[in-house]
């Protein structure tokens, strides 16, 4: 009868349209390497713990996965051929890859940590609209980061406060405001009439700046009829952005307010709050990496990848670097990430084609203040967005002075100029390295 090692098969090569699985896996003691990484590639596919007698049928054979490569530091990879899956349905695709493997007795830990995605797959989805050169023609700003705020208390504030403080932070000099990742149509804060006074706000500080604004309005919602009619609000408003929790929200959600914003023509800002109860363990989940491809791949077109070590929240330089590559270029080579620091996990990431897939705004956020943006940038480039939320609303002169604290950080940087002699001649600038120097939030 099969058993779990009849998945393995080291002598197969892979053809170019499996999809390809990189798996880190740790056998129990009591179990030997070729059953558990079989049951991996068994129970991701189409086996289970019994031997069955129709898994020898060559039709289910076809589409049974295959163990082709396993290393003695437990790094596996695992072809699937691609007539495994549906087309256009990331839900199905990760429940065969991402599904039960995590919670079998049969592996001590299993961490999922890329995907080489065939041609036919990434093609069936839309992929991102605008991409990181439309959003930024969108602004028509092509030589600098754009800068976004979220006010901050993240929830609790009155629509007008918030609206204020949109006010504020536009004309003090960012191009974007944007909704936290859990504020979206509370009692003291309703969608419509946030999105509605605070579009006319923008419109103000538009005219009285010169300068294009937009906000990134979440539209995370309770039910897929009631994110279609906040993003057509949103459309009808004419702004050109929309925000969605993808985690929270899941992958069929983001599939179909891809397939909305099509038809509103509105760029999808993704923030990927709760990521990190599955992508912070090096030994047990699934990579950010992998979050970030499968949001490009759906279509995404701004995405959080983190600060490279700098603030409040995780995430490596090497593994922000990482994300930033396979969001943004066409052609990837594998490579063993973070082999040589200290601690961290080393995480196989796989040869890579995007076949023309628009690249991802990179976006750097979470405990960014003026005083410590200049070394993101070093890691990251100025091909990104920047995101200042108390490092804004902190400011003790408040929001509107944060602000300009923030831009100027940005434009000493691109000036080439330390912080501290920029500060000389700006005086926010000045009053927020008093606050907080170049000190690193965590
Ligand atoms: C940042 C933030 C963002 C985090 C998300 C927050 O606020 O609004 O949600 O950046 O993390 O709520 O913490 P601050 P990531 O600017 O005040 O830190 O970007 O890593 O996904
Ligand atoms: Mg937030």
């Amino acid at each position: 009868m099969a058993g779990y090692e009849d998945f393995i098969h080291l002598d197969y090569t892979p053809k170019p349209d499996d999809l390809i699985a990189s798996f880190k896996v740790k056998v129990p003691k009591w179990e030997t390497a070729r059953r558990a990484v079989g049951a991996v590639a068994s129970e991701s596919s189409v086996g289970t713990w019994a031997g069955v007698a129709a898994l020898k049928y060559d039709h289910v054979q076809r589409v049974a996965a295959k163990v082709f490569h396993m290393s003695k530091d437990g790094w596996v990879k695992i072809a699937y051929p691609v007539d495994h899956f549906e087309a256009n349905n990331m839900s199905q695709i990760l429940a065969s890859v991402a599904g039960n493997v995590f919670g079998m007795k049969a592996v001590e830990s299993l961490r999922l940590e890329d995907i080489k995605w065939p041609k036919k797959i990434i093609k069936s989805f839309r992929g991102p609209q605008f991409g990181i050169k439309g959003v930024r023609k969108i602004f028509k700003v092509y030589d600098r980061p754009l800068t976004l705020s979220v006010p901050k208390p993240k929830v609790g504030m009155t629509t007008k406060e918030h609206a204020d403080i949109g006010y504020k932070i536009w004309t003090g000099g960012l191009d974007l405001l944007k909704d936290d990742e859990n504020l979206t149509s509370q009692r003291f804060n309703p969608f419509q009439k946030r999105v509605a006074l605070s579009l006319k706000l923008r419109d103000k500080a538009e005219q009285e700046t010169g300068e294009k604004k937009s906000y990134l309005i979440n539209v995370t919602a309770p039910t897929f009829k009631e994110m279609e009619k906040r993003v057509k609000f949103v459309a009808d408003h004419g702004n050109e952005f929309v925000m969605v929790d993808i985690i929270t929200t899941g992958w069929m959600g983001v599939n179909s307010l891809r397939e909305i914003c099509d038809d509103h023509h509105l760029a999808i800002h993704a923030h990927r709050a709760m990521h990190g109860a599955f992508t912070r363990n090096p030994e047990h989940g699934f990579s950010m990496l992998l979050v970030a491809e499968i949001a490009r791949i759906i279509g995404v077109d701004s995405l959080h990848i983190g600060t490279a070590g700098v603030g409040k929240l995780v995430g490596s330089k090497d593994e922000v670097l990482e994300i930033e590559e396979h969001i943004i270029d066409q052609h990837i080579k594998a490579r063993l990430v973070h082999e040589k620091l200290k601690g961290e996990a080393g995480l196989h990431s796989l040869d890579e084609e995007w076949y023309g897939t628009k690249p991802v705004f990179p976006v750097t956020s979470g405990g960014l203040h003026p005083g410590i943006i200049a070394p993101v940038l070093d890691r990251i480039g100025t091909d990104v967005m920047a995101q200042f939320g108390g490092g804004v609303h902190g400011h003790l002169k408040g929001s509107h002075a944060g602000a300009k604290a923030a831009r100027q950080a940005i434009q000493a940087y691109l000036e080439g100029v330390d912080v501290a002699d920029y500060a000389k001649k700006h005086v926010e600038l000045a009053q927020a390295l008093k606050q907080w120097g170049k000190w690193r939030p965590r």
